[in-house]
């Protein structure tokens, strides 16, 4: 992972030792990009234009950038303006008590993550926090087990079911409701794979899992796709495994999950407890997704058409919606 730290320069150097404590801990994490900017004394040999394009060409390098924005600067407004042109996930920390606001750019940006804190333990927290959010492999189900009930249920399910290891070159993922938290009783642990034959494949799912209660498997077009999907029971779950051609990443289980997860993230708890009240009456995900940010036509791909909105574009949909619902429009 590579990290771009942004800290200011010329808008004043007075905080390069909390910086160089920011960037020792952010080391933990992957490559600091801009370790320099954490040193007291910084060399100036470079011409303006070559420190411009040098650094912009990190942040678009970068997988993560990270602002210390209780000094305001100029520099680091710009970099968190262009980061977030990129769509980069974007932290930015200030200090209690600091003598000036963060500006109203920076604190209202939808894209960025602001935090205050009081001394650099409480930085490492939320630095903590935020990458575990960052770093999330959806292949390695492990966040399961400090998750929700349902979701340490699934994981002991999963685990005992072995299926991560008796499926692995065809790259299982779990997607679906209950890793991103918004699972009902009927919630299905769907496995997403990748095929590369799917007779071979179905032979392969049968002979691991044909034993097991309720187990039955197809082979279908579906929505223009040739699918293998096998359905069973197991520890309580039914179990669906959902075969493709597809790489995972690519399959709409996947990209749903993601942008799920997303706007679940961004709109907060008020947001996902009407998409479980919707749930509860018996409306899948996509459907109460879409229902709840006013998506006109087909849900599932009217869904997969805000990987592409800004988070203020989806915060916007749902504040219209809002709207309708408190005053009954
Ligand atoms: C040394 C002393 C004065 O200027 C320098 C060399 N200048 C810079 N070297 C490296 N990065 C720089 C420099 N000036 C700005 N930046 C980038 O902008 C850094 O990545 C910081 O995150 C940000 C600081 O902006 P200002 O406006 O506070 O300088």
């Amino acid at each position: 992972m590579k990290i771009y730290f942004s800290g200011s320069i010329r808008g004043g150097h007075e905080d390069a030792d909390i910086y160089k404590q920011i960037i020792s801990e952010l080391k933990n994490y992957g490559i600091v990009l801009t370790e320099h900017i954490g040193s007291k004394v910084l060399e100036n040999n470079l011409s303006d234009e070559e420190i411009h394009d040098r650094d912009l060409k990190w942040v678009m390098e970068s997988d993560v950038v990270v602002a210390e924005v209780s000094t305001p600067s100029l520099g680091v407004g710009y970099e968190i303006g262009r980061a977030a042109e990129f769509n980069k996930p974007i932290v930015c920390l200030y200090r209690k008590n600091s003598k000036k606001q963060v500006s109203a750019m920076i604190a209202g940006c939808a894209q960025v993550k602001a935090f205050e804190y009081s001394n650099i333990e409480d930085a490492k927290q939320i630095l903590d926090e935020q990458f575990r959010d960052i770093n999330k492999d959806w292949r390695n189900i492990i966040y399961l087990k400090s998750g929700s009930a349902v979701q340490f249920k699934a994981y002991n399910c999963l685990l005992n079911l072995g299926i991560f290891d008796s499926l692995a070159e065809y790259n299982p993922t779990l997607t679906g409701s209950i890793p991103i938290g918004i699972s009902v009783k009927e919630s299905d642990l769907d496995i997403a794979c990748r095929f590369f034959d799917a007779d071979r494949f179905e032979r392969i799912v049968e002979s691991i899992f044909g034993e097991y209660e309720g187990f039955k498997i197809e082979q279908k077009e579906k929505a223009g796709y040739w699918v293998v999907i096998a359905n069973f029971k197991f520890e309580g779950f039914n179990i669906e495994i959902y075969g493709s051609a597809y790489p995972v990443t690519a399959q709409n289980s996947y990209r749903h999950m993601l942008i799920e997860d997303r706007i679940l993230k961004l709109l907060g708890e008020d947001f996902n407890k009407e998409v479980i009240k919707l749930k509860e009456l018996g409306i899948k995900t996509e459907p109460a997704f879409a229902k709840l940010l006013n998506i006109t036509g087909d849900p599932y791909s009217g869904l997969l058409k805000l990987e592409g909105r800004s988070n203020n574009e989806i915060k916007r949909l749902w504040n219209l919606k809002k709207h309708m619902l408190d005053t009954g429009a």
